[in-house]
């Protein structure tokens, strides 16, 4: 495994070398993403032998891959973050792979989007592209090694939480909804026991099911009802607890999932440690669209928006939420916090993202918060 994290560090800090994209090509490459992934998908589509490359899946499969890597790469030219390419490609790599698609597939896209550039964009920004893509050519045999290599990104549980994480997470998979919610109600009397069962038990479990998911040891049915559960659960137990600290008044705050992120249990857990620590709170879930969005916070007016992401290919889509506030007179001062899985993994992405702070779970995303409340 030392080996592997070395091929790693060893591609990240070639990646960084890579030349800066202008924001020029990079806006051009944005405009022409629709017309790309037409492209790109009519290219594999009429590839021979296509279904067995991408393992008898659908080819809805490789569309949505097509969908989100342009989306993504759209961020990356934005950022010029190349850290985050290297992670993120490398699990697309593994993840794919362990689904069925085999890695030619990849050789053949990237070649695809070559010539998706060559096609849309003009020589000077298609040329400056490619040589991005010609760089994950030459490394494809290195994203296999770490695709196959086996690193996981389980979150860490200390003695004194593994057992109750263990049988949480265990019910979580047998679909014991019951059972979960029994465990649930006997570990959160208090605020600070709900916010211990949230970090401890709730995320550790969900990271946990995500690997195995990404392993193909359970199925995306199993995924879907663990996070269901947990819905459920995160109900019925963050409702009032303390609420002298409810009716405390920190100022007036917005917690929303970014647009097109469907992934909410953080931004959950966000909005249910924000209020019990005394802000007022307006909660909006997933995917919420960026113009109701704006369109809420001028109604609402907040001290503070927090957004959370989790994929890689919804970054633009937040940063483009904090522009417009910055861009209006009325929302410019609005604090924002930033937090989610993708910038967990890559450090000081989220200050890409022009947000005024960043916080990587909800008890530091709670002191952060209460160094800007306004009482
Ligand atoms: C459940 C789940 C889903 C559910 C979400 C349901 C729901 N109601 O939320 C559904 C089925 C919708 C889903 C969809 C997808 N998922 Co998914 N999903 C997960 C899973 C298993 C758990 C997510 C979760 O709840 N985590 C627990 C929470 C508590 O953790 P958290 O979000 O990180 O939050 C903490 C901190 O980050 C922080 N935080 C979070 N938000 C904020 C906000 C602020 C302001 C601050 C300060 C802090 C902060 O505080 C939180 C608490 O400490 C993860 C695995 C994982 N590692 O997370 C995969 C995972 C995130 N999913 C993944 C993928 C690939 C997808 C899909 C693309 C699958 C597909 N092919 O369709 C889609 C994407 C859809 C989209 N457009 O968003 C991958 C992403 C890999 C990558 N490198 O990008 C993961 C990692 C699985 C894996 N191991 O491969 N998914």
């Amino acid at each position: 495994m030392d080996k592997i994290n070395r091929l790693m560090d060893e591609i990240i800090k070639e990646a960084s070398s890579l030349p800066f994209i202008t924001l020029k090509t990079a806006t051009a490459h944005h405009v022409h993403t629709p017309d790309m992934v037409i492209y790109v998908n009519s290219a594999l589509t009429t590839t021979p032998d296509i279904y067995r490359i991408i393992g008898n899946n659908p080819l809805s499969m490789m569309y949505d891959n097509h969908k989100h890597h342009a989306a993504f790469m759209s961020t990356v030219f934005n950022t010029s973050n190349y850290e985050l390419l290297v992670r993120t490609v490398s699990w697309v790599y593994r993840a794919y792979h362990t689904h069925g698609f085999q890695f030619d597939y990849f050789l053949l896209e990237l070649n695809a989007w070559i010539r998706a550039n060559n096609e849309y964009l003009d020589k000077k920004d298609a040329d400056a592209i490619n040589v991005i893509y010609e760089w994950l050519i030459s490394r494809h045999n290195d994203m296999i090694s770490i695709a196959l290599s086996g690193i996981e990104y389980a979150l860490p549980v200390s003695e004194n939480w593994l057992e109750l994480k263990n049988n949480f997470q265990s019910a979580l998979l047998d679909g014991d909804h019951r059972k979960a919610l029994e465990l649930a109600m006997e570990s959160t009397k208090t605020d600070s026991e709900l916010e211990n069962f949230y970090l401890h038990i709730i995320q550790p479990s969900m990271y946990e099911i995500g690997m195995m998911w990404e392993k193909a040891e359970i199925s995306v049915a199993q995924e879907h009802l663990a996070s269901a559960i947990v819905g459920r659960i995160m109900a019925s137990v963050s409702s009032g607890k303390d609420n002298d600290i409810i009716n405390k008044s920190c100022g007036r705050a917005i917690v929303t999932a970014s647009p097109n992120e469907f992934h909410e249990i953080g931004a959950w857990m966000i909005a249910d440690t924000l209020e019990h620590d005394g802000w007022d709170v307006r909660y909006l879930g997933a995917n919420m669209p960026k113009e109701d969005l704006i369109l809420f916070i001028k109604s609402f007016i907040p001290d503070l928006l927090a957004i959370s992401v989790t994929m890689p290919f919804n970054l633009s889509y937040s940063k483009e939420v904090i522009a417009q506030l910055r861009s209006d007179n009325e929302l410019k001062n609005i604090k924002v916090m930033i937090g989610g899985r993708v910038f967990n993994e890559t450090p000081r992405l989220w200050e890409s993202t022009g947000a005024d702070g960043f916080a990587p779970n909800l008890e530091e995303a709670k002191s952060l918060a209460r160094r800007w409340a306004t009482i």
